[in-house]
């Protein structure tokens, strides 16, 4: 069992993932309506892992004879003025998600609980790797500027993404 603290704050973090996850489906819907469909391929693929990062608190949750309590998701934002500006988005949603990992784990700490604190590095890693790709891609696109070519390029590099699922092991 964990403290009841720790368990609404995971609950709550399933929550962002699963909004994530809708953030990311709805940008790829995006991109598909204007053609670009490198880039509806490559938020496709972060819409999945989102959904992933939300199960693996889930099954967490319900390994430590907790229950999962799913609430309400917020609308995401339909349209965004430029790829540019789709993924400098991103990023500061992704810094967001960063935050509340650390706040998670300041949690754990405070609370002592080892388990917890030891599943939540996981998240510590993949949240540094899902910020600097983001970097990458917002650079790249600064780099292109008004080139279609560029983004011709870019969006045939992001076709490129595979989903890779993650295994679900009971913690
Ligand atoms: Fe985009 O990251 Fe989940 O955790």
């Amino acid at each position: 069992m964990l403290k009841e603290k720790m368990a609404d704050a995971l609950n709550r973090q399933i929550n962002e993932e699963l909004y994530s996850a809708y953030l990311y489906l709805s940008m790829s819907a995006y991109f598909d309506s204007i053609g670009l469909k490198g880039f509806a391929n490559w938020m496709m693929v972060q819409y999945k892992e989102e959904m992933d990062h939300a199960m693996k608190i889930y099954n967490y949750l319900l390994s430590q004879g907790e229950s999962v309590k799913l609430l309400s998701l917020k609308e995401p934002p339909h349209k965004w003025d430029s790829p540019l500006h789709a993924f400098e988005e991103t990023l500061k949603h992704e810094q967001h998600i960063t935050q509340c990992i650390n706040n998670l784990v300041d949690l754990a700490e405070e609370l002592k609980d080892r388990p917890t604190y030891n599943f939540l590095q996981w998240y510590i890693d993949e949240q540094v790797e899902e910020e600097e790709n983001d970097r990458e891609i917002i650079n790249e696109l600064k780099l292109i500027g008004d080139s279609h070519n560029g983004l011709f390029m870019l969006d045939r590099e992001l076709a490129q993404r595979k989903y890779v699922p993650l295994i679900q092991e009971k913690e």
